[in-house]
């Protein structure tokens, strides 16, 4: 790699991010099954009809991963929380064997030195309450909150960082609206409903967390960013469009209480009653906000209802995910989001990687994370408070409705035999982080 850690600031950390349902193996130890399960039962809704049964088995194989992740000199570890493995109904009887097993996660972290940085979602939603109207429903808030302290209480003492949910786009759009993702819903309604909702239950999570005196909480979003795919003022008000749902809904929401009025013009008629009320729960404050980034889109009008968007092909060079390659817009999201809402609030760079069908030799992912790095730089150099970056992902895992095909890791994961190989990147952020 072109970038060593001495490039940085002294205090600047560097972490790795997986999540639960893409490396634990769902169907070990007592976890409940979730929306993902059934979602991927159903024909034609996942790449091969994988699922996260197996994964990577990291349930019985974390001492190995952790101790890659030591190996490779990171500093900090960004884990996830499966709410299905902590309280297998949602609610309710607690399976202590999940609940033991984040308990030594935790511990095998710290004794590798490492900064045990927690995400409490990131998408398994228990099964009984995907019954219940999952997201849709507003008692999840409340759900969620009683999740947040069981799961905190147990390991929250020992926690550097939390944030509550990965991604609420994912959670809302990308699964209620588009229908990629569990439930698989395409209904504007319920998508609305789910865009509030999962902020609520961030807002609820965060002063459970508070309650118990825990502190360096902080809020995850996905950024992408939206070009107009020409000149003309139709493209550049779907690109504004865009930005609105993908990016400043969720972001204005935490830390302006309000929703942009763009995407208001669409949706205001299916959130639910009253939703402005919310607003001082979703806007509690956090100690730092963290932006996962991988791409951006082209972005044009079209003659259908409401949102009226089309995604257009990009010249850029692509990912084995078809996503193009940006680091310019990581700088400026940066920059922007420093600027517009965050102020000099803490930024960290919570995900950032790319799919490369390189297994092992893979210089494609090691040129990503360099001009990627180079534009955090930019951004740093321009006074964005930027506190750290995590690279997606450790290993190679269960990329959703892709199945086991598309592959983030640093590490090769042969999904027969569950051999972790580490490839070329893995050796070069190795080297880079121990250079001064
Ligand atoms: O694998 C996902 C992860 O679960 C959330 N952020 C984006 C990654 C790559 O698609």
């Amino acid at each position: 790699m072109k970038h060593k850690r001495s490039d940085f600031p002294q205090d600047f950390l560097f972490g790795v991010a997986t999540s639960a349902y893409q490396i634990e193996g769902h169907a070990q130890g007592g976890a409940g099954k979730t929306h993902w399960d059934s979602f991927a039962a159903t024909p034609g809704n996942v790449v091969n009809a994988e699922n996260g049964d197996l994964a990577c088995d990291h349930l019985n194989r974390f001492e190995q991963d952790l101790d890659l992740i030591q190996d490779a000199g990171f500093d900090c570890y960004r884990f996830s929380t499966s709410w299905a493995r902590v309280l297998p109904e949602g609610r309710g009887a607690v399976n202590q064997a999940g609940l033991d097993f984040y308990d030594r996660l935790t511990d095998g972290l710290l004794e590798r030195g490492i900064r045990p940085c927690a995400t409490l979602y990131h998408w398994e939603l228990p099964s009984p309450l995907a019954d219940l109207g999952g997201w849709r429903n507003r008692d999840i808030a409340g759900w969620f909150a009683d999740f947040t302290e069981i799961i905190m209480g147990r390991i929250g003492d020992r926690m550097f960082s939390v944030a509550p949910i990965n991604e609420p786009w994912c959670v809302s759009w990308l699964s209620h609206f588009d229908g990629h993702h569990a439930p698989g819903l395409r209904d504007i309604r319920a998508t609305a409903r789910a865009m509030h909702h999962v902020l609520l239950a961030h807002g609820r999570s965060i002063e459970a967390m508070r309650g118990l005196g825990m502190s360096n909480l902080g809020a995850v979003f996905n950024l992408e960013w939206a070009e107009p795919a020409d000149d003309s003022a139709q493209s550049e008000n779907a690109a504004a469009l865009y930005d609105g749902i993908y990016n400043r809904f969720f972001l204005g929401g935490v830390f302006k209480k309000s929703y942009p009025e763009n995407v208001l013009d669409g949706l205001a008629p299916h959130l639910p009653a009253d939703w402005e009320d919310d607003f001082e729960t979703i806007g509690a404050p956090v100690d730092w906000c963290g932006l996962n980034y991988y791409t951006r889109k082209l972005i044009s009008h079209t003659d259908a209802p409401w949102p009226s968007l089309k995604e257009v092909q990009g010249p850029l060079p692509k990912t084995q995910m078809g996503w193009e390659i940006d680091p310019d817009a990581l700088s400026r999201f940066l920059i922007r989001t420093a600027r517009e809402y965050t102020g000099e609030l803490p930024i960290f760079v919570t995900e950032n990687g790319m799919a490369s069908s390189e297994r092992q030799q893979d210089n494609d992912r090691i040129d990503y994370l360099d001009l990627h790095l180079s534009a955090l730089q930019e951004a740093l150099n321009q006074g964005v408070p930027i506190n750290g970056y995590f690279v997606w992902s450790l290993l190679d895992n269960y990329e959703w409705a892709l199945g086991y095909e598309k592959r983030f890791g640093l590490v090769d994961v042969d999904f027969k035999t569950l051999k972790r190989t580490p490839k070329a990147s893995y050796h070069a952020i190795k080297s880079a982080l121990a250079s001064i």
